[in-house]
């Protein structure tokens, strides 16, 4: 197949599915053509069978907002055409399945067919999509996709609930390339690794984010607080975004800086998790949790926020702890009990290794993603917007 992916290229889960998304299709066989305003942050290096569309976005005088998602929808049909792609895949519905749903008409003038499926990935439907300025056009869009997948059946479930959503919805859950995300097997080998980032008796919690306040990471910073009070410990943030300066403030101010390494932004993170021995993840919400399910992949446990497609990733008291938003004392002593009771942690650590590689291992949902194409193209997925 050709297949043209849409998404945010830059740190974030949805850019991040679906270049790894790409990435495994062209393993596959498949030609894989992005289409975005830069170039995806995981690409680099590994481009056969990709290819690479920047969409130029013209200002003007006029303009005081450039209108990218028109120039997105000409480049969407551009490509196209050009290529003969079979069909789009957009992640994140705001605005790329509006741009995706032009382009579809567009080439449809031109009697070409362009079906568009488009990914549900979490603040686009829980967030940005409620606000009244995008609810009608995004609700539109993804009743007219040719197919919709969602990340989680929490994230499909408020998206029937709260647009109205009469379509078909397929979950098809984040996914982890468990060769590429694996433990690091010998053990002399990891602490050296670690030695870079704490003491041998210290253990080192990380955490991964894009920094925005739905990832709470200043909870971050107060968990580790209490927890380094009790244990020798290091804390490891990974990341950036708007919070970083917020946690650096307090870790100042709780005096506990020089125990903490703001690394900021990452590209191999797969060569930093195993590190860890917990992964924090104290998310105000989550679609479903991809930081946790990478670290899980390298045998790291989270403790976490039990919200969104949460609990369907991690069992609870199995492959990591779940809480409240916000309870920090909770949470702390959850990181606490498994740093003190060694056996347990690596039980921990073997259960989720074990459910990364049974159930959300790239091997095992990319074909999902790619019968759910087929389905699309041969009109069998649902509900068609054509
Ligand atoms: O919704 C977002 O915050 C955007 C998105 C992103 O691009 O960072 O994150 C979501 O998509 C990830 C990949 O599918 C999920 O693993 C995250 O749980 C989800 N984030 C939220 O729901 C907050």
């Amino acid at each position: 197949m050709r297949i043209g992916i849409t998404c945010y290229p830059t740190y974030g889960g949805s850019g991040v599915v679906a270049t790894e998304l790409g990435i495994e299709l062209a393993a596959l066989g498949h030609e894989v053509h992005f289409i975005s305003y830069s170039q995806p942050f995981r690409l680099s290096g590994r481009d056969e069978g990709i290819y690479y569309h920047e969409v130029p976005v013209s200002s003007y005088p006029l303009f005081e907002f450039p209108p990218y998602d028109l120039a997105l929808a000409s480049r969407m049909a551009e490509v196209a055409e050009f290529n003969e792609l079979d069909l789009l895949h957009v992640h994140y519905a705001i605005p790329h399945s509006v741009s995706a749903l032009l382009a579809r008409q567009m080439l449809a003038a031109k009697g070409r067919r362009l079906p568009f499926v488009t990914t549900l990935h979490g603040t686009d439907i829980t967030l940005v999509g409620l606000d009244r300025s995008y609810l009608p056009i995004t609700r539109y869009a993804i009743q007219e996709s040719d197919g919709v997948t969602s990340i989680s059946n929490y994230l499909k479930e408020k998206t029937v609930e709260d647009f109205g959503v009469t379509r078909g919805i397929e979950v098809v859950t984040n996914f982890v390339n468990c060769d590429v995300y694996t433990p690091i097997a010998d053990e002399s080998r990891r602490s050296v690794a670690r030695s870079r980032l704490a003491r041998p008796e210290e253990a080192i919690l990380m955490h991964l984010s894009n920094f925005r306040p739905v990832k709470r990471v200043v909870d971050v910073v107060r968990i580790f607080a209490q927890v380094v009070r009790q244990v020798p410990a290091q804390l490891v943030l990974v990341g950036d975004g708007p919070d970083r300066s917020a946690a650096e403030w307090l870790a100042h101010d709780l005096g506990i800086h020089s125990k903490i390494h703001f690394m900021g932004k990452q590209e191999r993170v797969n060569e930093l998790l195993p590190l860890a021995d917990i992964l924090l993840m104290p998310s105000e919400l989550e679609s479903f949790g991809l930081a946790a399910l990478e670290a899980m992949a390298c045998k790291v446990p989270s403790v976490a926020t039990r919200v969104g497609g949460v609990p369907e990733l991690i069992d609870d008291g199995e492959t990591g702890l779940l809480y409240p938003v916000g309870d920090i004392d909770g949470m702390a002593l959850g990181t606490l009990s498994l740093l003190k009771d060694r056996d347990r942690l690596a039980a921990m650590r073997d259960a989720g290794r074990k459910t990364a590689q049974k159930r959300f291992c790239s091997s095992l949902v990319v074909p999902q993603y790619v019968r759910y194409y087929e389905a699309v193209l041969s009109g069998q997925s649902g509900d068609s917007g054509q």
